[in-house]
């Protein structure tokens, strides 16, 4: 006969993934700061991905991000960035938005190289927003992640959707007594090339021009960094080679 009133047999829970652990505890800083969070597509096109990003076909900054085509002519996206165009294209300014998603970037992979990766990309939009605001968001994101006594750094960068652009760094401390300036990503103010490109697709779509003579900040950073450190994984490719010997340490951890 059977006992129906027997306990059942524990099943083995699964756990998330270490990005995605990565990516709840950014998001949450975010959305402490009125930001909404998005995803968008990971198959982009040219004008999305580069063009009206600033990035013209004959840009040398397109060699910098080697980019997996298909075979219609599209791409698997190279960064999160495109997602400020589609984004701005449908919302009118004031807006707040992080991304989250998968990118993709066709190079050899090695312990801190993948071909597909992860980025959270930050854009603010509205009238009168500054550096200092950029540098505050970035402190406030770093002290969430770090405590209070987060340090951050930032450095004059290039990149064309953004004039000036810097790169940041946050100062990382573990229990173990080690510490280092930890490159998370790169930011700076949004470039009138791409407010102009975003009203030019709106214009295109019935919309009103909106953009011209607004001012924002926008970042984007790897969570791959961030978990790496955390978790003291020493390397990339152990994230996505689906060994349960290193995802199964992270069971449980709902
Ligand atoms: N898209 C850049 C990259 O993939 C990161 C970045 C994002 C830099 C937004 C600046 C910025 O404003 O490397």
């Amino acid at each position: 006969a059977i006992d129906v009133t027997l306990p059942g047999l524990p099943l083995p829970a699964g756990g998330l993934h270490p990005i995605n652990r990565v990516f709840e505890d950014l998001t949450a800083i975010y959305e402490r700061m009125g930001y909404a969070v998005i995803e968008g597509p990971e198959v982009e096109d040219e004008h999305h991905n580069f063009e009206a990003l600033n990035v013209p076909w004959y840009h040398p900054a397109r060699d910098l991000q080697d980019t997996f085509w298909l075979e219609d002519g599209r791409l698997l996206r190279t960064h999160t960035s495109p997602m400020q165009v589609r984004y701005m294209v449908e919302h009118e300014p004031p807006l707040k938005i992080v991304v989250r998603g998968k990118v993709y970037r066709y190079e050899a992979t090695d312990a801190t190289h993948e071909a597909m990766f992860h980025q959270l990309e930050g854009l603010v939009v509205g009238d009168g927003i500054s550096m200092a605001d950029l540098k505050g968001t970035i402190a406030e994101m770093a002290r969430g992640l770090y405590g209070p006594g987060a340090k951050v750094r930032f450095q004059p960068s290039y990149y064309p959707f953004v004039e000036p652009g810097a790169d940041f760094a946050v100062w990382w401390e573990n229990p173990r007594g080690e510490s280092k300036w930890l490159e998370l990503g790169g930011c700076g103010m949004v470039h009138p090339s791409v407010f102009k490109a975003v009203d030019d697709l709106r214009e295109a779509a019935g919309k009103p021009r909106v953009y011209e003579g607004k001012t924002g900040f926008a970042f984007g950073l790897g969570p791959e960094r961030i978990a790496m450190l955390k978790y003291g994984i020493p390397d990339i490719r152990y994230f996505y080679a689906n060994d349960p010997r290193v995802l199964g340490q992270f069971r449980g951890e709902l």
